[in-house]
């Protein structure tokens, strides 16, 4: 009887905590972000449902059994019923892999009109770089990598289409445009998070990995590695920062005319 009260009383607490929950996700920004949210509100709503029929099924179970203490038959199953139940269970769960794979499915639309930017993660930092007003990316190699010289990204100081690349500490975006963000990393598996994007993109050594953008509102969100990458990953953040496209270009021009060349 205790029992069946108790399960009762945390289900009835676990209902209240996701009807009201104290904390939950930041805004998201992009329409793949909304999307993802809906996702999973929907399946939620759908495990959430399913989590107090049973839990209800079994405070009655209990309750039914105390009350007639000593004259339980007991249960021998019920073929149809368990066939029923796993075929509806499994239908649930493949709509729901099936609604939540069209948003990874959405196939790459090209390069065609879209602000292309590398991203560097490297122990424990991260480095964007912008083509010139060229609009060429310029030859990089690891030879020419020197941090603390500010060539993070290891540009070719003999390639005239690497000397105009610009390169930043923060991620900024134009707003309202479509971004392609291609991956590298300069040593081991980093990932690349934005709570706001609802993304976790692994970015591996040796790869090229394409991520695309568009956010329509200026903001600043953080940035955060979210593969533990060694002693100093809790420190390996940035920003991005998303400009009214204007206001993005002008940044893009003063980094122009301040970037050291070699
Ligand atoms: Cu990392």
């Amino acid at each position: 009887m205790l029992f069946g009260l108790i399960l009762l009383l945390l289900t009835l607490a676990g209902c209240l905590l996701f009807a009201f929950p104290p904390v939950w996700f930041p805004p998201s920004i992009t329409a793949e972000a909304l999307a993802w949210d809906g996702q999973f509100r929907r399946t939620l709503w759908i495990c959430g449902a399913i989590f107090v029929c049973a839990q209800l099924l079994i405070c009655w179970t209990v309750l039914r059994g105390r009350s007639r203490r000593g004259a339980g038959a007991g249960s021998h199953g019920h073929r149809g019923l368990e066939a029923g139940w796993i075929s509806v269970t499994a239908l649930l769960f493949l709509s729901l892999a099936v609604a939540g794979s069209r948003g990874w499915a959405r196939g790459s639309t090209g390069l065609a009109g879209k602000e292309v930017i590398d991203v560097y993660a490297h122990q424990f930092a991260w480095t964007f770089r912008y083509a010139g007003p060229d609009g060429i990316f310029g030859h990089t190699a690891t030879e020419f990598i020197n941090d603390s010289g500010g060539n993070p990204a290891g540009l070719d100081p003999a390639d005239p289409a690497a000397r105009d690349d610009i390169t930043a500490a923060n991620l900024r975006i134009p707003a309202g445009r479509d971004v392609l963000l291609r991956l590298h990393s300069r040593d081991v598996i980093h990932d690349f998070f934005v709570r706001e994007l609802r993304t976790k993109q692994d970015i591996v050594p040796g790869m090229e990995i394409p991520l695309e953008l568009h956010v329509d509102k200026p903001g600043t969100y953080e940035i955060a590695c979210a593969e533990l990458c060694g002693l100093g990953h809790s420190q390996m953040r940035s920003l991005l920062i998303v400009l009214p496209d204007a206001e993005y270009e002008r940044w893009k021009q003063e980094r122009w005319k301040q970037e050291p060349r070699q």
